[in-house]
C-alpha cells in the first residue's frame, strides 16, 4: 500500500434546505469521522472538509413555499446543520458554505478556465418558459395532472403520490408555480461538459486502475460507463447560484452540481493558504466519503472537471454508502419519516454515542439496510451496557474498592495472561486493516472485541473470589483489566469519541496515539484513577415505545394528509342502478395466469352456478390464500375473454390511495348468490 504525505477527506455538502437525519449520518458523516479520527490518531496530516450546499432549485422553491428569500433559507439551514454535526462530534476541520464570497469566486474561475481551455460544447435546446413571470422553469416549477394517478400536484420531474418520474411534457394540463400560466417552449443556450470525451480515460481510471472500489460504486461507475456518456450541462437558467461568468449569460447560473463539488476546494482554500498542495500533489490521498445517489457525480462528472482543468489530482477512494430506511420504509423529509438528529438529542440527552454506535454496527454499507427502535435499545443494552459498560465499570469499581484508586503492580503473568496482552495489538491491527479498507460495521465490531476480551477475562478469573487468599494474583488481574480498560480508550475513540473521553477522564489519561493501542503500560503501577460512573444506561421499553408512538402519528399523519377521496361520479336513477345484479359468491379455486403479473383465475360458486372469473388482484393476494373466502361481485357483466380465457362478471375490490385492491367481503357469511343492494 502506497504511503502518502496527507490526507484530505471530504464529506458530500448537505443541501441546507432541511434539517439532518440518521440516513446522513449513517450514509457518510459517521463514517468520514470515524476514519478521520483514526488518521489524525496515527498523527497523519489529514484535513475533513464539508460544508452546506446552498444551491439548486429545492432551495428556491422552499424560499417561495414559505415567502422567505433563497439566502434566509440557507442561513437558517446552514446554522441548524453545523450546531448537528457539532452535537454529534462530526469533527470537521472546516464547515463551511457555497454561498461563501470564497466559492463564488473558486467556482467562477473554474468554470472560466474550462472555458477558455475550450473544454464546452455550447449548445441551444427548448425549455420550459412562464412567458408572464418573464424566466425559464426548472422542471419543479411546472406542475400538472400525473397520468398515472391523476394526482393534480404533480412535479415536471416526478409525481411524489406514485412516484412515477416525470418530464412536463408528460403532465396534464400543466402551469407554472411562479405565475400559474402555461410555460411554452423557447430556446436558451447553456455550456455542456463533453462526458463522452472522458469515456475511454474514465474506463481506464476506473474499471482498470481502481477495481479495489466497493463493488457498489465500481458497479454504479460500470453501468454509467458502459451505458455510453452524453454531454451534461453545466448551466442553468435560474437566478439563484453563482452567476455564469461569461458575457451576455445573464439570469444563467452554474448547475448545482458544477459548483457543488467545487465546494470542497473552496473550503478547502478558506481553511488553510496551503490549500494546493491537498489538492494538486499526488502525495496526497483525497476520499470523498458520500451516499450512493452521489456516485456519478463523484465518479465521472467531477473527476471530469479535474481533469479539464488539469492541474488538480483524483481521489483515490470514494466509499459511497446505500441508503438507510427507518422502521422498514424509506427516510422521506417530506412525509416527515426520518429520526431527526436535534430531536434525537432531545429524546436521548447526552447519547450520541448510542446513536453512533448503532449506525455503525447496522450501516448500509453493501446494500441498504433498516434502522429500528428495538435494534437501537438491542444494541445499547446487550452491547454497549452489557459489555463494554460491565468490563468497564467492574475494573474501575474493583480498582477503588481494592486499592483506593491506585493502578497495583503486575506481578506474575500466566499463559492466560500474556495471551490476553498480545491479543490486544492483534485486534488493533485488525480494526486497522478493516478501516483502511473501508469496512466500518466490522471494524466496530473488532474494535468491541476489545471489550469482549476484557469481559471474558474478568468473569473467567473471578478476581473477587481471589482476593482474599490471593492478593497478589488479583493485583496483576486488576493490572491487565486496567490496561485494556486505557486500550479502549484508543481503539474505541473514533467510534465513541464522547464516551471514551469521559472514560479517560475516570482513568485519569489524556488521548494516547493510535500506535499506542496494545502497549501494556499505559497505565503504570501507582497512576490514580478518578471515580467513575456508568458509561452507559439502559434502554427501558418505554423509551422505545415513545419513539414508535412518534413514528404511528406521523404515518397517521401523512395518511390523513394524502386520504382524499375521489371525486364522485354523475347521478343515477335509482332504475338504472338496480339493472346491476351484485351478489355474493364463494371462491373455490384459484390460481395465476401465466405469463401476467397481475391475473387471477379464479372459479367462483355463485348460488347460481360455478363460472371463471379473471380478476387483475394478483399482486395483491395469494391464490392460496384466499380460497374459500366469500366475496361479492357484479353477476350480470357480459362476459369478455382476458388472455384468452372466458371471464364471466367481476369481483367488486375497494381500492385504495396507493393503488392496492381490497376485497368487498360481507361481514358475516351469507349464502351464496344473495342480493346485495
Ligand atoms: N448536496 C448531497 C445530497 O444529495 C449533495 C451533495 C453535494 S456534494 C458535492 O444531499
Ligand atoms: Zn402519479
Amino acid at each position: 500500500m502506497k504511503n502518502y504525505r496527507r490526507y484530505l477527506i471530504t464529506s458530500a455538502l448537505p443541501y441546507a434546505n432541511g434539517p439532518l437525519h440518521i440516513g446522513h449520518l449513517a450514509g457518510v458523516y459517521v463514517p468520514s469521522d470515524i476514519y478521520t479520527r483514526y488518521l489524525r490518531m496515527k498523527g497523519l496530516d489529514v484535513i475533513s472538509i464539508c460544508g452546506s450546499d446552498e444551491h439548486g432549485v429545492p432551495i428556491t422553491l422552499k424560499a417561495r413555499n414559505e415567502g422567505i428569500t433563497p439566502q434566509e433559507v440557507v442561513d437558517r439551514y446552514h446554522a441548524i446543520n453545523k450546531k448537528a454535526f457539532e452535537d454529534f462530534g462530526i469533527a470537521f476541520d472546516i464547515y463551511s458554505r457555497t454561498s461563501n464570497k470564497i466559492h463564488y469566486e473558486t467556482a467562477s474561475d473554474f468554470f472560466l478556465t474550462l472555458y477558455k481551455k475550450g473544454e464546452f460544447v455550447e449548445k441551444t435546446s427548448e425549455q420550459y418558459y412562464d412567458e408572464e413571470a418573464g424566466c425559464f422553469l426548472a422542471d419543479r416549477y411546472i406542475v400538472g395532472t400525473c397520468p398515472h394517478c391523476g394526482n393534480e400536484n404533480a412535479y415536471g420531474d416526478q409525481c411524489e403520490k406514485c412516484g412515477t418520474s416525470l418530464s412536463p411534457n408528460d403532465l396534464i394540463n400543466p402551469h407554472s408555480t411562479i405565475s400559474g400560466s402555461k410555460p411554452v417552449l423557447k430556446e436558451t443556450l447553456h455550456w455542456y461538459l463533453p462526458l463522452d470525451r472522458y469515456e475511454g480515460w474514465l474506463r481506464k481510471w476506473i474499471l482498470e486502475d481502481h477495481k479495489e472500489w466497493k463493488t457498489n460504486v465500481y458497479g454504479q461507475c460500470k453501468s454509467w460507463i458502459d451505458q455510453g456518456l452524453q454531454p451534461r450541462a453545466v448551466s442553468r437558467d435560474l437566478d439563484w447560484g453563482v452567476p455564469v461568468p461569461v458575457e451576455g449569460a445573464g439570469g444563467k447560473v452554474l448547475y448545482v452540481w458544477f459548483d457543488a463539488p467545487i465546494g470542497y476546494i473552496s473550503a478547502t482554500r478558506e481553511l488553510t493558504p496551503d490549500w494546493e498542495k491537498y489538492w494538486k500533489d499526488p502525495e496526497t490521498k483525497i476520499v470523498h466519503f458520500i451516499g450512493k445517489d452521489n456516485i456519478v457525480f463523484h465518479c465521472i462528472i467531477f473527476p471530469s472537471m479535474l481533469r479539464a482543468e488539469g492541474s488538480f489530482i483524483l481521489p483515490d477512494n470514494v466509499p459511497a454508502n446505500e441508503f438507510l430506511n427507518l422502521e422498514n420504509d424509506k427516510i422521506s423529509t417530506s412525509r416527515n419519516w426520518a429520526v431527526w438528529l436535534h430531536e434525537y438529542l432531545e429524546d436521548f440527552p447526552g447519547k450520541q454515542d448510542v446513536l453512533r454506535y448503532t449506525l455503525c454496527a447496522n450501516a448500509p454499507e453493501t446494500k441498504d439496510n433498516d434502522f429500528t427502535w428495538k435494534d437501537f435499545q438491542a444494541r445499547n443494552n446487550n452491547e454497549l451496557v452489557a459489555i463494554l459498560g460491565n468490563f468497564v465499570n467492574r475494573t474501575l469499581v474493583l480498582t477503588g474498592k481494592y486499592y483506593e484508586g491506585y493502578v497495583p503492580e503486575r506481578g506474575e503473568t500466566t499463559e492466560t495472561d500474556r495471551s490476553v496482552l498480545e491479543e490486544i495489538s492483534k485486534i488493533r491491527e485488525n480494526v486497522e486493516s478493516s478501516l483502511e479498507s473501508y469496512r466500518f460495521r466490522e471494524a466496530l465490531r473488532e474494535a468491541m472485541n476489545l471489550a469482549r476480551l476484557g469481559n471474558k477475562y474478568l468473569a473467567d478469573s473471578e478476581p473477587w473470589k481471589l482476593v482474599k487468599n490471593e492478593p497478589g494474583r488479583v493485583r496483576t488481574i486488576m493490572n491487565i483489566s486496567l490496561q485494556i480498560t486505557a486500550n479502549l480508550t484508543i481503539i474505541l475513540e473514533p467510534f465513541l469519541p464522547f464516551s471514551m473521553s469521559t472514560l479517560r477522564k475516570w482513568i485519569n489519561i489524556t488521548l494516547k496515539p493510535w500506535d499506542d493501542a496494545g502497549r501494556d503500560d499505559l497505565l503504570p503501577a501507582g497512576h490514580r484513577i478518578g471515580e467513575p460512573g456508568l458509561l452507559f444506561e439502559k434502554i427501558e421499553d418505554s423509551d422505545i415505545e415513545k419513539q414508535i408512538n412518534k413514528l404511528v402519528s406521523v404515518k397517521k399523519a401523512n395518511l390523513a394528509a394524502t386520504s382524499q377521496a375521489m371525486p364522485s361520479k354523475d347521478p343515477v336513477s335509482f332504475d338504472d342502478f338496480t339493472k346491476i345484479d351484485i351478489r355474493t359468491a364463494t371462491i373455490l379455486e384459484a390460481e395465476k395466469v401465466p405469463k401476467t403479473t397481475k391475473l387471477l383465475k379464479l372459479k367462483i360458486d355463485t348460488g347460481l352456478d360455478v363460472r371463471t372469473i379473471v380478476s387483475g388482484i394478483a399482486e395483491y393476494y395469494d391464490p392460496a390464500a384466499i380460497i374459500g373466502r366469500q366475496i361479492s361481485i357484479v353477476a350480470n357483466l357480459e362476459s369478455r375473454k382476458i388472455k384468452g380465457i372466458e371471464s364471466k362478471g367481476m369481483i367488486l375490490m375497494a381500492e385504495d390511495r396507493d393503488g392496492k385492491l381490497v376485497m368487498v367481503t360481507p361481514e358475516s357469511p351469507v349464502s351464496n348468490g344473495s342480493a346485495v343492494k
